[in-house]
């Protein structure tokens, strides 16, 4: 029986991989301060190369996240170079995100500005972010708007819904075949009356208009407290329309807390619905898992090995779910029967069978304590408190 459930899990962890925002690994603060941590990435080299020792000591994190005006400043011209890093830190290029948020001619929004010239400009970045991609070998364009308003009656919502759905068609039209354009949504912030993209309704009906290509990103900490984030989940997986995920954790708002720290069953729930629609269609749900994290206080790499291992538990326990044994508890409304299978597996100890697959597979059977005895913490603390003090342009 043991070995039946280690199979199963095994098989499920084989095809779970997970993408590291670049953002992650640079210093990052809130609207009142930053704290400077001495081992933060500030260039892009340096942030792949702390991706790189997470995917080293994990061995599930092959690709990296980044962003366009952060990592590549230069767009198309720093390809090259980005590339080569890459390669040299053993990752490559995950999705693409334009910025369409911090130059200041978006103080009234992007592809909502009521200025033609701007909407072009926010149109035409993210048209050369889709080449940056494709370039790099990138399948994802990962939109995220911080267009909205801040106070009432001062914003057209309707006219702003068109213009959004204008946008989007222009940039889905200059996408390859392979590529994927992916929307997605958020209540509130930095926009504090309305966001014009706010929940994944309004994400799902600006992608249905936008192409084929488009799909919807769900952000974890995207949602008002107590929403059923797994109930959108299964609708969009029901839709063919979920495109991404962006994993963290949060007790307020979007709060970029390390995923699985507030709330792990909710994650747990939320695998759960994607594995059984996977055991339901029988077909391989196409899906980026990305971390959108931004630790203020935690080391950074840390903090992302600590993520990984988290949701490789949480994902491990979702594969224990029996299906059948699911699937006829909630056809014979037998409700007890039906919870149980979730929490049964829930509340299944997975560490011994996380750490019998990592071993397999010649990887450390605990990677934090692993990363702590590698010494490379030392190092780059040692090698970049001496660095002069460079401009940090992030600030996710
Ligand atoms: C947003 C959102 C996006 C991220 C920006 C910087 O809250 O989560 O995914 O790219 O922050
Ligand atoms: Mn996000
Ligand atoms: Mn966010």
């Amino acid at each position: 029986m043991r070995d039946q459930l280690a199979e199963r899990v095994s098989t499920m962890l084989d095809r779970f991989e997970i993408e590291l925002p670049s953002w992650g690994f640079a210093d990052t603060g809130t609207r009142f301060g930053k704290f400077l941590q001495p081992a933060a990435a500030v260039t892009v080299e340096e942030k792949l190369a702390d991706a790189g020792q997470v995917h080293a000591f994990t061995g599930v994190c092959p690709s990296v996240a980044l962003h366009v005006q952060w990592d590549l400043p230069h767009g198309l011209a720093d390809v090259p170079s980005v590339q080569s890093a890459a390669t040299r830190c053993g990752v490559r290029p995950g999705a693409i995100n334009p910025n369409l948020f911090q130059d200041q001619q978006y103080k009234f929004g992007s592809f909502a500005n009521p200025d033609e010239r701007v909407r072009r400009h926010a149109v035409d970045h993210c048209v050369e972010s889709a080449r940056i991609a494709r370039a790099l070998g990138s399948r994802d364009l990962s939109l995220w708007f911080a267009d909205g308003s801040n106070y009432p009656g001062t914003a057209d919502v309707r006219a702003r819904k068109r213009l959004f759905a204008a946008g989007l068609a222009d940039v889905h039209a200059a996408l390859d075949p392979d590529q994927r354009l992916l929307v997605e949504y958020k209540p509130f912030e930095p926009a504090f009356y309305h966001t014009d993209i706010a929940d994944w309704g309004m994400a799902l009906l600006l992608a249905r208009s936008a192409g084929p290509q488009a799909k919807v990103l769900v952000d974890t900490g995207h949602h008002y407290p107590s929403q059923n984030i797994e109930q959108i989940v299964a609708w969009l997986l029901d839709e063919e329309m979920l495109g991404g995920f962006h994993f963290n954790d949060r007790r307020y708002a979007d709060d970029d807390l390390t995923l699985g720290s507030i709330d792990p069953y909710q994650v747990f729930r939320i695998f759960n619905e994607i594995l059984f629609f996977e055991w339901q269609s029988g077909a391989a749900a196409d899906i980026a898992f990305v971390i959108d994290q931004s630790h203020n206080l935690k080391g950074k790499i840390e903090a992302m090995i600590q993520t990984v291992d988290m949701a490789q538990g949480l994902y491990a326990k979702a594969a224990l779910v029996d299906h059948e044994r699911l699937a006829a508890a909630q056809r014979a409304s037998d409700l007890i029967a039906a919870e149980r299978c979730l929490q049964d597996a829930f509340a299944t100890d997975v560490r011994p069978l996380l750490a019998e697959w990592r071993t397999r597979r010649g990887l450390p059977a605990d990677p934090l304590v692993a990363f702590g005895g590698s010494g490379y913490l030392e190092r780059i603390t040692k090698e970049r408190t001496a660095r002069p003090a460079a401009s940090v342009s992030s600030y996710a």
